[in-house]
């Protein structure tokens, strides 16, 4: 449905003819129809092709032929146009909480101010406060909203999502008369990062829940509170949505807000096809008009006759037409994973003995566990000397003897010195289980020395694994020049595994490398590369990206069963 798309056009066309100084009653006449449309109780799509767009009250003929336009075209002239007119600086101060088109004029003529940074600065100049209807606190708040808007251009990282996600939806569960509660958005499909986080909820008393959202503690700001919806800042900066919608329309609905918006417009396009408009209060047969609705997800597919499509896997990359073709990927699931072949204990840097990491692992199920502690290269990390992995080794022999619990690999994440050579020889690399490699130093080298680096390493017969194959860390560190393409063919070439390394600041390789590695051959671990036992636990975001890599359990090798794994790593 495109009314709120349509809405939001008018609206910033209101606002840009306001900021030119046009006409009053045409910029009114937008608003109007803006309001008009956001509130049409039908498709707007729906109107035209009844050609009775002018009969909307409050569009006039002008209007709508604009929208009739943007139906047709996904353009509109008028606007393009005006938009062309307006300096760029201007219309992103126009994005900024409480700064309307008067204000970008007023600052514009009196203080010559057309950007964010020159707003910025005439705040902290206190120039804003004199002039007319400013004063000091409305600078103050001019200040506080453009810190926020450069603070919310930015995407929020995973690793500080899921547990505000976590956080909210318990709190929000225990709040009386609420029933079906799913985060939707970029956040279902397991994005690394999210732009907003969205919640939808089924409630016989919606209002009463919408009251406890704003009135959570972590609420810092209410920027919007209606009767079903509310929206909320956290953490500073952090943007969180919550819907209540009706119960019969759940299924609808969730499918709507989890989006991506391309894949919903791919399925929409099928749908229609198959006689069917798709919006998120029902599916509606074209021929009837009669309207069905789902209160389960699964439902909407099953109806359209495709396939069940998982939200990981929504984003208009193939996934619909490999679902029509009846050639959906069965996904890995976090079930599958039997063991985690890169953890970190107390012997280097971790935080657990064999003991308690064994414990964790026997908690989750696992059948094994691969313990691998840095090289002497990594000194800051208590890297192992020669003598330190072989008495580790001798523990970990001892342990297994005992017979209780997952059985633990030894392992050791040896690390990729800046010429490509090992940093322990591989007399003592022979005698571990597992060798994962990793590059720790000298990040910035040319991509022709990197590659080199991790292809020699994954030349040596003795290392099973390349562990976080890029070294980013998530709006932290970029990755390292790397040619990830001629990397993975190497890995093909060499039978060398690839790791998702699952913790929520690296997730590397990402989504897009994991399916091209699965394209190639190359078979992938998920990994946590934990340094505590509760950060076993982290496996689940590096499941979501291989799911989101279209990853099935044949391409990730700690699916394994022991002996098979044993008999994948030539033991
Ligand atoms: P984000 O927040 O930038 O990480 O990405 P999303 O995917 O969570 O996007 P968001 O929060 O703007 O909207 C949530 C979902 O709602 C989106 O994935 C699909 C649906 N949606 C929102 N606006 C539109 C729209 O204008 N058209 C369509 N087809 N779907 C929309
Ligand atoms: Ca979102
Ligand atoms: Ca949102």
């Amino acid at each position: 449905m495109k009314n709120k798309e349509i809405a939001e056009l008018l609206y910033d066309m209101g606002e840009l003819l306001e900021l030119k100084g046009e006409n009053r009653f045409k910029i009114i006449a937008y608003g109007k129809a803006a309001r008009a449309v956001e509130s049409l109780q039908e498709d707007v799509e729906a109107v035209w092709q009844r050609e009775e767009l002018d009969r909307i009250p409050g569009v006039g003929r002008a209007i709508a032929e604009k929208i009739a336009e943007y139906l047709q075209t996904g353009r509109m002239r008028a606007y393009d146009d005006l938009v062309s007119e307006t300096p760029a600086g201007q219309r992103e101060l126009l994005q900024v909480a409480g700064i309307g088109p008067k204000t970008v004029a007023l600052i514009h003529e009196k203080l010559g101010v057309s950007t964010l940074d020159e707003l910025e600065a005439a705040a902290r100049q206190h120039r804003i406060r004199r002039l007319p209807r400013m004063g000091p606190t409305r600078e103050a708040n001019i200040l506080r909203a453009v810190e926020r808007y450069r603070k919310r251009s930015s995407r929020i990282p995973l690793s500080i999502a899921a547990p505000l996600v976590e956080e909210i939806v318990s709190y929000l569960r225990r709040i009386d008369g609420l029933d079906n509660i799913t985060p939707a958005g970029s956040f279902r499909r397991g994005r690394e990062t999210v732009g907003d986080i969205d919640i939808l909820a089924t409630s016989s008393r919606p209002q009463e829940v919408i009251a406890s959202f704003v009135r959570m503690p972590m609420v810092e700001e209410v920027l919007g509170k209606g009767p079903t919806k509310a929206s909320v800042i956290v953490r500073e900066t952090v943007q969180v949505d919550l819907r209540i919608v009706e119960p019969r329309s759940y299924g609808t609905v969730v499918q709507y807000f989890t989006g991506s918006k391309e894949h919903n417009v791919k399925l929409r396009g099928i749908a229609l096809q198959r006689g069917y408009s798709l919006s998120e209060y029902s599916l509606k047969r074209t021929s009837t008009g009669e309207e069905l609705y789902f209160d389960r997800e699964e439902d909407v597919y099953a109806a359209i006759g495709i396939p069940y499509i998982p939200p990981e896997l929504r984003e208009d990359r193939g996934e619909v037409e490999a679902a029509m073709a009846g050639r959906l990927p069965h996904l890995v699931e976090q079930a599958d994973i039997l063991g985690d072949l890169h953890v970190h204990s107390s012997w280097s840097d971790g935080r657990g003995s064999i003991e308690d990491l064994a414990l964790a692992a026997g908690d989750l199920g696992y059948h094994y566990l691969a313990l691998c502690d840095h090289s002497p290269s990594v000194g800051i990390a208590g890297g192992l000397s020669e003598e330190r992995l072989q008495e580790k080794m001798a523990a970990i022999d001892r342990f297994n003897e005992a017979g209780e619990g997952p059985t633990i690999l030894k392992g050791t994440e040896v690390d990729i010195r800046a010429d490509g050579t090992l940093d322990y020889p591989d007399s003592l690399l022979e005698k571990c289980d597992l060798v994962v490699a990793a590059i720790h130093m000298g990040f910035s080298q040319k991509e022709r020395d990197i590659n080199g680096r991790l292809i020699a390493a994954m030349e040596n017969e003795h290392v099973d694994v390349i562990a976080h194959p890029t070294g980013r860390l998530i709006g932290r560190r970029e990755a390292y020049q790397v040619d990830l393409q001629a990397v993975l063919e190497a890995a093909a070439r060499t039978g060398t595994i690839m790791e998702i390394n699952s913790h929520p600041s690296r997730l590397d390789l990402d989504d897009l490398w994991s399916r091209k590695a699965k394209e190639l051959g190359v078979d992938i671990a998920i990994n946590t590369d934990s340094h505590s036992p509760d950060q076993l636990r982290l496996m689940s975001f590096g499941v979501t990206v291989a799911r989101r890599g279209w990853l099935e359990p044949q391409n990730v090798v700690n699916t394994l069963t022991l002996p098979s794994l044993l008999d994948r790593l030539g033991l």
